[in-house]
């Protein structure tokens, strides 16, 4: 079975800037030769990813936050009127409060609770829902999530309790859309210098440790996820649903 996506439409969120992941995604689907829909989320990111989304030959650029059911609703009327069918999705969108990742876990507010779990979890739910009925052919959901849903990572804090979350979506998800034929699985990255982990207090010292633990002694690269992300999204992965597949250079699988 190949990778080949030929004649197929994808559609990516979470493209920030080059580093993102759904940049290294998106350009693998790309390759693969989908016809790509790539989504950013406000004004404010607009000018860079549209440069960005634009130098992929046939990608389109829409704007969509994803905490707005309006914003959902007005792009998959464009993507169905644009390109009728639709048999990838990629969601690589997560979000909490700053505060929430500075203080204990202790201190979670619930607001920051609420933001984390809306933007990073039910936005899941709410874009398969959409994307459901242009998937006539059946179709792969995907979605990234971080070893902090399993085990605890200092300052994680309420975005562990989201990605625990996420992942178990990804199951009910996948049992939903089974019948459908629709696919829905989750990619667990390791640690990438991403705008997702600028600032974050620590995080070079992870990075030093991940190296330093992780069988294969590196630390995982971006393209490492992209090629994970077009398997599964192509047919080599056609057996596969519901699950998590680390894509961390083997760090998950050490207890000392
Ligand atoms: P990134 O900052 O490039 O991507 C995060 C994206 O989420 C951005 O494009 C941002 O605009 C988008 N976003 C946030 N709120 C949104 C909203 N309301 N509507 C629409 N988009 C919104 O960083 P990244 O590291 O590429 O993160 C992508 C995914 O990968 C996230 O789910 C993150 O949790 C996950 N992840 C990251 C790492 C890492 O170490 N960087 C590791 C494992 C998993
Ligand atoms: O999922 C993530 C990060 C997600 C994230 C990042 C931010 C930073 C900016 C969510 N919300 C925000 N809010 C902001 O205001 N990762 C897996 C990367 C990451 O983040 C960490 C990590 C790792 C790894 C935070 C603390 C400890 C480890």
């Amino acid at each position: 079975m190949s990778t080949s996506l030929e004649g197929h439409n994808a559609v990516v969120f979470g493209v920030a800037n080059k580093r993102s992941i759904a940049w290294s995604i998106a350009q693998a689907l790309h390759t693969a030769g989908a016809k790509l829909a790539i989504t950013y989320q406000n004004e404010r990111l607009e000018q860079e990813a549209k440069d960005l989304i634009l130098s992929l030959p046939g990608a389109e650029a829409f704007m969509c936050d994803v905490s707005r059911d309006g914003e959902i609703d007005r792009l998959f009327v464009q993507l169905k009127e644009r390109y009728g069918k639709l048999h990838v999705l990629v969601h690589s969108v997560a979000f909490a409060p700053p505060d929430e990742l500075k203080n204990e876990f202790l201190q979670t507010t619930r607001e920051g609770f609420r933001i984390a779990q809306d933007v990073s979890v039910y936005s899941l739910i709410a874009l398969a829902r959409a994307a459901a009925p242009l998937m006539e052919d059946g179709g792969s959901i995907i979605t990234m999530t971080y070893y902090g849903a399993e085990k605890v990572v200092p300052h994680y804090n309420v975005m562990g309790v989201a990605k625990a979350a996420l992942e178990c979506t990804v199951r009910y998800l996948a049992y939903d859309l089974g019948k459908r034929k629709i696919r829905v699985n989750a990619i667990s990255a390791g640690p990438l210098k991403t705008l997702a982990a600028r600032g974050i207090a620590g995080f070079g010292d992870m990075l030093k440790s991940h190296h330093e633990r992780a069988p294969l002694q590196r630390n995982v690269e971006v393209q490492e996820v992209g090629s994970t992300g077009l398997f599964l999204a192509s047919g080599a992965s056609s057996g596969i649903t519901g699950e998590v597949i680390f894509v961390d250079c083997g760090y998950n699988i050490m207890g000392f």
